[in-house]
């Protein structure tokens, strides 16, 4: 049987170790992972081999480059939104010039191989940006095309590299007399807020959906930095995972676009507190907004629009709000702090 080689950038991360756990169980798949963090030994002892490094490291780039051929690339690296609007410099440095030198790598390994390579990018809906409350409840289920004006470092790079990855893709050196064979093959998926059982998020702005749930599974007391109504979209971990890899493995043919909305459930931080109450009714959760980051909560659409997705990869979330916190979240995050 082929063996598939898959690059993962920002390994040691949420997603990358939801992702490497998935992918490690196929038995056709070798995975290159790098993080600018050493991953735990269990998780390494899922890969083909681990690099601890920077995506900024250009000779570090073309060494796996010149050490590997890569069929697909997760390109998961990143600041996210609270950090990137903290550092922003710093930001746009990783979140675009990092993912301008992963494309590099990518586009170089196409013409190697003589054959398209599959680059897979988790955007987000922070590419999205409602001027006021009054938009974003008129708004309803954003679509792909509407309201791409972000207020975030973090959206503004994430909206540029979705851009950067259709040229790539579809205009790449465009005035060459000839076009060799082989092409980037860029597929975005812009991802809600991300839940995990088994990690905690750092960094980001809809941390408060996941924090809220840690904490009183802790029996921790936690300050929401939201208002309880704010509302934006969430998604369990399993389905993100699972998104990635059913979009990596569509038919070219079938998508007619390169970044797709998905959507599971979109409830309110109220919402979030009055699920979690059910299984830890002592949480002490109190609502004490920080003007600022609930600002930028404002601007994120309170749900998208996912039909495209739906239609042409066949994208389904496995868990609705009630599933994903009666089958996963609860029984996962139970035994995780009773250990
Ligand atoms: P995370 O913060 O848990 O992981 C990011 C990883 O990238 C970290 O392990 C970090 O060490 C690594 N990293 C950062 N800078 C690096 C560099 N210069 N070189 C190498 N590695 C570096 O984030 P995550 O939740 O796993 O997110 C992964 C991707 O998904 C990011 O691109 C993020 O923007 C995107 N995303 C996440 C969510 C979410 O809710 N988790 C939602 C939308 C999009
Ligand atoms: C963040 O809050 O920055 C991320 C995201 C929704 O992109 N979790």
């Amino acid at each position: 049987m082929p063996v598939t080689t898959v690059l993962i950038t920002g390994a040691s991360g949420e997603i990358g170790h939801g992702l490497i756990d998935k992918l490690s169980a196929q038995s056709d798949v070798r995975i290159v992972a790098l993080d600018l963090h050493a991953m735990d030994e269990a998780m390494a002892a899922k890969c083909y081999r681990v690099v601890v490094g920077d995506i900024l490291d250009t000779a570090l780039i073309e060494s796996l480059s010149a050490a590997h051929d890569f069929d697909v690339i997760h390109h998961l690296a990143a600041l996210l939104s609270t950090k990137s609007e903290r550092q922003p410099t710093l930001a746009h440095k990783v979140n675009v010039e990092g993912t301008m030198n992963l494309l590099e790598l990518a586009i170089g390994q196409s013409r190697l191989q003589g054959r398209d390579i599959t680059f897979l990018y988790p955007s987000s809906i922070a590419v999205y940006g409602m001027p006021d409350l009054e938009a974003k409840a008129k708004a309803g289920k954003v679509q792909e095309t509407e309201w791409l004006t972000p207020h975030t470092m973090y959206g503004t790079n994430k909206l540029y590299c979705e851009l950067l990855g259709v040229y790539y893709s579809e205009h790449y050196r465009q005035l060459d007399a000839e076009v060799p064979k082989g092409r980037v093959d860029f597929r975005g998926i812009r991802f809600p807020g991300l839940v995990s059982a088994v990690t905690v998020p750092t960094g980001g702005t809809s941390d408060y959906g996941p924090e809220i749930l840690h904490m009183a599974a802790q029996g921790k007391p936690y300050a929401c930095f939201v208002r309880e109504d704010a509302r934006i979209p969430f998604m369990a971990m399993p389905d993100g995972v699972d998104a990635l890899l059913a979009l990596a493995a569509a038919p070219r043919a079938s998508l007619k676009r390169r970044v797709y909305n998905i959507a599971a459930f979109a409830p309110s931080a109220g919402e979030i507190l009055e699920i979690t109450r059910r299984s830890f009714p002592k949480a002490d959760v109190t609502f004490t907004p920080d003007v600022k980051r609930q600002g930028i909560i404002d601007t994120w659409p309170a749900d998208v629009d996912d039909s495209a997705a739906r239609r042409e990869w066949g994208w389904q979330p496995a868990f609705g709000m009630e599933r994903a916190f009666s089958e996963y979240l609860i029984p996962a995050i139970t035994r995780r702090y009773l250990k």
